[in-house]
């Protein structure tokens, strides 16, 4: 980074201009907090002018303005500081674990003081709106105290919880009492003695501020529509241990914590909360809850945002927690949360919070059981009673991560609105930028790690990225940047991604939009982890700006592109298998490579129950062959209470494998479709070569044909299936048996189908390494079953027969980077064009290993989902 570069248009390096009404600067910034003190820092380093607004009479943001009674950072304040600054970092001493807003509030203004930020900001001023002028490549900012700015890049470092929820209560403007809003509270404090005082919400604010409102007020009574789960703050001073490691090595841990999942360095449990005793789990959180913190119970086990079993361990030990210290059981139930797993709201952390309602002045007011029905001028009545109060404290929240970006008027190009842009839900890239909006850029922006991370990490990660990224645009002739729509994107779809994989969506939370009626319900933060996004951003900018567009006077580069295209759970596990450091099974000899292929059978997930699995022999075209069969427990389908049969051919290159080999998939084949699946086995190549695979598979049909009703199948429903070469021998099969007097088979299920040995097309070059099967695999596995020659045969190249029409249904799954997507492609669309009925679809982000990978990646479920349903419909 360069630290003395200047903008083309600064005549005045580091220095606004005036002209009239008119301010010329190149960078405008929204907002004096953590974000817009620490950017305007490094522009002043840089050399680059600007000029910061807040509505504020003074820096602070959000520590500005939350100053109700116990009002404390929840991350403890030794990570929830600045590290940019060595010497600050290590002169500054927080007197709290956990400090009060006054003392964050002194920290930023000593910060502000120290590095002389406030001559960059003018407080009390609103930015009311900002214009994209495209023919100048400038923002023009209207400002509420009549100014024009005019800059070339306009930063938003608003903060995610900066806008106050609008009232959405009838009657909120009757009452003629005190009214207060946790989020605007007054600078002089609050003397609640002698009042009766009513709190409505009981997220973090309210639970911070219900022991100090309860300790003044005659009467309290609390609203709550949502009970909480809150965890022990055990505050006091910063934990010596961890004060005397930093200072051991402060540089060292900083960047442990910039590297680290949620911004503050923490040892991640590699145990599931499903897989220890009652005990060892309740002495883990036990210890946890002593030791209070935001991180603690939820970094005991690794699956308690995952998996909802593990979860409700951990929401069961907190509900027993709250029945032990709330004297009244009622009341105890009240305040236990049961509509949403543990940590998918933000969790609070509270100093005795549980315990106000032992007192008698204080009462909880359930909402779901008797909801407000007006505020009137005397109170707040429900459905069941009026409470009279002198005080109203609204602890309501936040429209959270999207609200202040908003409220701005922001017009892009061609007079397209930032609110109009994301009505459906905000779209951007990284959280950092978005498409029509050149040279706009959002600090923690909705796609970022944002409010699942220690903001401070988030922050200084976001200003260095867009700093780093004004220096080198500078450095190369650009003035302009803006993300493409590709880009954009799939950066919205990888988010979500992420969040499907968690138990975040299952909870009405503000994460979700979902606190503010009428906001689309989406995921907003990236639940990717601070390290994993921090990854991605450098990468964009190792690979050129992937997925943005520059341009200066002289010149203009389009990088288009997409930063992450695989499923998250398949990025993990690809990083899990190269960790292992195997090697390439077609460097082995083929006995190595199938005991190496064997071994990872017991590394993974066993699949679902099923009701029955029987292991026996059929004849297969030589000589007897095993196969096992899976009989579902669901109840018997069909009018003559006899199951439709799927007979499944396994994957392995014609070389590895074996009929148990593939018994997760079959389990939850069976499982889903409640048919009976018979995975058979068939001789191997290089000891057995071609067609020995297809005249087992073709044995093994007749036989099941022959026997369905001893197996407990209807010879009338049976269908084939089968998972890579098994998908090629289940083609095979099928064309094969075409017209041959027997009941016709009912389809053929193909996943990721072996086609064509004869051509080379590009998604085998595309997806030549590092996905599992690569190429040179492929040829291995060819090598070992047929010659060169062999490849035109339609029993080994299904898609090269004559004649492809009388074909049995088929739905065929492919995957996107898989190098035999496109053969796989061509022959459900061959099959197509010859009138057969064929449902195909592509799994996005998916690999060639992916998709029967059951319970180990959950995003193949679908797929899995989309053939068992196409299965079930042909055997109906
Ligand atoms: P939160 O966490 O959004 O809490 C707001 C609370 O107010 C929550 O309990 C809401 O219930 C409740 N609420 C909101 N609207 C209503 C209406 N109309 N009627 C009754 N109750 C209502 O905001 P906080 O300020 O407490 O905390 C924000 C973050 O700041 C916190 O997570 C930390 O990161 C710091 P709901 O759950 O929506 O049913």
């Amino acid at each position: 980074m360069s630290t003395n570069t200047t903008l083309h248009d600064t005549t005045d390096a580091g220095q606004a201009s005036t002209n009239g009404t008119t301010t010329t600067v190149d960078v405008a910034v929204v907002g004096a907090g953590f974000a817009g003190l620490y950017l305007t820092h490094r522009l002043r380093q840089m050399g680059i002018s600007s000029l910061g607004f807040d509505v504020a009479d003074n820096v602070g943001g959000t520590w500005y303005w939350n100053r109700y009674p116990g009002a404390r950072c929840d991350v403890e304040s030794i990570d929830y500081s600045y590290s940019f600054d060595p010497e600050l970092d290590a002169e500054w001493k927080w007197s709290e674990r956990y400090a009060t807003q006054p003392e964050i509030l002194t920290y930023l203004n000593h910060v502000a003081d120290r590095f002389d930020l406030r001559r960059n900001f003018r407080f009390e001023t609103r930015v009311e709106k900002a214009i994209w002028n495209e023919s100048s490549k400038r923002w023009i900012l209207t400002t509420s105290d009549g100014d024009d700015i005019d800059c070339r890049y306009y930063v938003m470092a608003t903060g995610c919880l900066s806008v106050p929820k609008q009232p959405d209560i009838t009657g909120a403007e009757r009452f003629a009492g005190e009214t207060y809003s946790t989020g605007r509270w007054p600078h002089e404090g609050v003397d609640f003695t002698g009042k009766r005082v009513a709190v409505i919400g009981t997220g973090s604010s309210a639970i911070q501020s219900i022991p100090h409102i309860a300790a003044q007020a005659t009467e309290l009574t609390v609203f709550q529509r949502t009970p909480n789960f809150s965890i022990p703050a055990h505050n006091g001073p910063p934990v010596p241990d961890k004060v005397a490691e930093i200072a051991a090595d402060r540089a060292g841990y900083r960047e442990r914590a910039r590297w680290s999942r949620a911004g503050v360095p923490l040892e991640a449990s590699e145990v599931s909360a499903l897989t220890v005793t009652l005990e060892e789990r309740n002495a883990a959180y036990e210890k946890a809850w002593n030791t209070g913190g935001l991180f603690s119970l939820s970094t005991q086990f690794n699956d308690l945002g995952t998996n909802k079993a593990a979860n409700d361990t951990v929401s069961d030990f907190i509900r027993e927690k709250i029945a032990g210290v709330v004297d009244n059981p009622e009341t105890a139930a009240k305040l236990s949360p049961y509509s949403y797993p543990f940590g998918t709201k933000r969790p609070c952390l509270d100093d005795n919070y549980y315990a106000v309602y032992n007192q008698p002045h204080v009462e909880l007011v359930e909402l779901r059981a008797e909801p407000i029905t007006t505020i009137t001028e005397k109170g707040v009545d429900t459905s069941d009673r009026s409470v009279e109060v002198d005080a109203l404290v609204y602890a309501t929240g936040f429209d959270a991560m999207t609200g202040a970006l908003v409220s701005v008027d922001i017009t892009g190009r061609d007079g397209l609105t930032l609110a109009e842009k994301w009505s459906a839900g905000p779209k951007t890239y990284l959280g950092l930028t978005t498409v029509d909006f050149p040279n706009l850029f959002m600090i923690t922006g909705p796609g970022s790690p944002s409010v699942l991370s220690n903001m401070i990490v988030s922050i200084e990660q976001h200003v260095d990225w867009i700093c780093d990224t004004l220096a080198h645009m500078t450095a190369s002739g650009f003035e302009l940047i803006e993300p493409t729509s590709a880009a954009e994107e799939a950066w919205g779809l990888h988010v979500n991604d992420f969040a499907g994989l968690t138990l975040f969506p299952q909870a009405n939370s503000w994460y979700m939009g979902a606190n503010v009626p009428g906001k689309p319900r989406v995921f907003l933060p990236y639940v990717g982890g601070v390290d994993g996004y921090r990854r991605i951003c450098d990468e964009v900018v190792e690979r050129d700006y992937l997925g943005f567009k520059l341009a200066g006077d002289n010149r203009e580069q389009l990088n288009d592109g997409v930063v992450r295209e695989l499923q998250p759970d398949v990025t993990i596990m690809l990083e899990l298998i190269a960790e292992l450091g195997m090697p390439p099974l077609e460097s082995l000899p083929v006995a190595e490579a199938r005991a190496l292929s064997d071994a990872g059978k017991d590394m993974r997930p066993p699949g679902p129950d099923v009701g029955e699995i029987v292991d026996g022999t059929f004849p297969g075209a030589v000589g007897d062959l095993d196969y096992r069969l899976y009989r579902p427990t669901s109840p018997d389908q069909g009018a003559d209470d006899q199951r439709g049969i799927v007979v499944y051919y396994h994957g392995g290159g014609w070389v590895l494998g074996d009929a148990t080999s593939d018994d997760p998939l079959c389990r939850d084949l069976c499982d889903r479709t409640g048919a009976i699946v018979i995975s058979v086995d068939y001789r191997h190549a290089p000891e057995a070569v071609f067609p020995a695979a297809s005249d087992d598979a073709l044995a093994a049909l007749a036989w099941v044909r022959a026997n369905a009703e001893e197996l407990g199948g209807s010879a009338d429903r049976i269908a084939v299936a089968g998972w890579s070469a098994g998908a090629n021998l289940a083609a095979v099969v099928a064309q094969q048996v075409r017209g041959d007097g027997q009941p016709p088979l009912r389809g053929q299920a193909l996943l990721t189908p072996v086609t064509d040995g004869t051509t080379v097309r590009p998604s085998m070059n595309d997806n030549a390494d590092g996905l599992m099967l690569t190429k040179s695999l492929m040829d291995w596995f060819w090598d070992q079953y047929t010659d060169k020659a062999q490849r035109s045969d339609p029993l080994v190249s299904p898609l090269l027969a004559d004649d492809l029409g009388g074909l049995p249904p088929a739905v065929v799954v492919t995957c996107q980077f898989d190098p035999l997507r496109d053969e796989g492609n061509a022959y459900a669309q061959a099959m197509a064009a010859a009138g057969n009925e064929v449902e195909h679809s592509v799994a996005r982000g998916h690999i060639h290993t992916s998709v029967p990978a059951v319970d180990a990646l959950p995003t193949g479920a679908v797929h899995r989902e989309t053939i068992a349903a196409a299965l079930t419909r042909f055997l109906a």
